[in-house]
């Protein structure tokens, strides 16, 4: 069975001070046992995320955090790991279960500042003797309203999912917007070599097929072998023609004049990324020496097996074009440095892992800073010659 994957859901965090009920409210919106609901402080010491559909939203993500007060950290490693789970937060629910401390009113302004939406609840009020008069007074320091709710009974859960509704995200993007329209025939060129996965599409492939369908275009689908017959089967060119990077060249030799070039790497970098900032930054290239120092950020901490892009093939590259003693720092999962002043050049992977607001928040520190930075899919078609010759934007 085919699901949402985590990264195209809308990542609802949950933060509140540690026996705020963040974990029993988790459950009731999962709707199952899935973070342990505890009395004893500080149970939850990692993220849970669990999978959700929510009525009028769509594929959602839940996210139950550590206490905002969890004592068995260090407050500075606390608050930076606060951050660290704003960065991907789409929206914020920030729990009370009394008139609440300065570190909730932080953390709302903290959204304010990063223009995540935040709701503000009124957990275990089946506990509370005047949870109206309670509300009313959260609702006088925070300047929001203020959804009353249990876990226990179920209270509020339906005016919660009412407000998370209306914190949907606006920006739905599309990942072929502006590059072709209904009615469009777009070719879609695959391979399907020994590397791809035995009996499926790869993820990037069955969203853009999808999109299309629901766009009312027509994708063609083939591979670099069958790319001429399929042409030569069409009565008009295709309006545009997405190949996988790995079979540009003989892509480019087949496509008929009047079709618009792109490939799925660049297309994904645009809906992840920033597009703009990107292209901007794999200029950073002509300035590097033998000297200068760059950052490969990975989303994935695992080690893949087979050789790969960040660990192995980029360096290798850039090593062999601009010198042997070329720094080159590698960072995996949540290792993202706060501090990018030091690096001429920032590589991020495809994130195919992480929601786009969390690319975002990266892409944004590195602007920020004044740092270039750039993806794997734009590094690899600027070096391989293909960026030039192909519409990104
Ligand atoms: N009566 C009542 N108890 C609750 C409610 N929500 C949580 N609790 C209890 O409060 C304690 C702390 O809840 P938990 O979800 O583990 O808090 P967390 O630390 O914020 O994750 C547990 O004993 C829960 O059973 C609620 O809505 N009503
Ligand atoms: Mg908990």
């Amino acid at each position: 069975m085919q699901t949402t994957p985590t990264s195209e859901r809308v990542h609802i965090a949950l933060f509140g001070r540690t026996n705020a009920g963040k974990s029993a409210l988790a459950n009731r919106l999962v709707g199952q046992d899935v973070a342990i609901v505890s009395a004893t402080a500080g149970t939850t010491t990692d993220p849970v995320q669990k999978a959700v559909e929510i009525n009028g939203l769509g594929a959602a993500l839940i996210i139950d955090t550590p206490g905002l007060d969890d004592i068995t950290s260090l407050g500075k490693e606390r608050m930076a790991r606060t951050a660290r789970m704003l960065d991907k937060t789409d929206i914020a629910i920030v729990l009370f279960t009394d008139a609440g401390t300065d570190t909730e009113l932080k953390l709302l302004e903290e959204c304010r500042v990063r223009e995540i939406p935040s709701i503000v609840v009124l957990t275990q009020s089946d506990r509370i003797a005047d949870s109206e008069a309670l509300a009313k007074h959260i609702n006088l320091l925070t300047n929001k309203e203020v959804i009353r709710l249990s876990a226990t009974t179920g209270e509020g859960i339906e005016a919660l999912r009412e407000a998370i509704v209306r914190c949907r995200p606006s920006d739905e993007r599309l990942i072929t917007e502006g590059f072709c329209k209904a009615g469009d025939i777009v070719m879609l060129v695959m391979p399907q070599d020994a590397s791809a996965p035995k009996g499926r599409l790869i993820q990037p492939q069955v969203q853009t097929i999808r999109e299309l369908l629901d766009r009312g275009c027509i994708p063609i689908c083939t591979t670099p072998d069958s790319m001429a017959e399929a042409l030569a089967g069409l009565k008009e060119a295709p309006a545009l023609i997405i190949t996988d990077s790995q079979a540009f060249e003989a892509v480019y030799r087949l496509k008929p004049e009047e079709s618009t070039l792109t490939s799925f790497s660049i297309l994904f970098a645009r809906y992840k990324g920033d597009i703009k900032l990107f292209t901007e930054g794999v200029k950073a290239l002509g300035r590097l020496t033998p000297t200068s120092r760059i950052l490969i950020a990975e989303a994935c901490s695992h080690t893949p097996q087979n050789e790969d892009i960040g660990r192995v093939k980029l360096p290798r590259i850039l090593r062999k074009k601009f010198g042997e003693s070329l720094n080159i720092d590698i960072v995996g999962g949540n290792d993202y440095p706060e501090d990018l002043t030091q690096y001429d050049l920032v590589i991020h992977c495809g994130a195919c892992m992480f929601n786009r607001k969390h690319v975002l928040s990266r892409v944004e520190r590195a602007r920020d800073q004044g740092v270039a930075i750039t993806n794997y899919g734009v590094i690899l078609a600027a070096l391989t010659g293909i960026l030039d010759r192909v519409r990104v934007d």
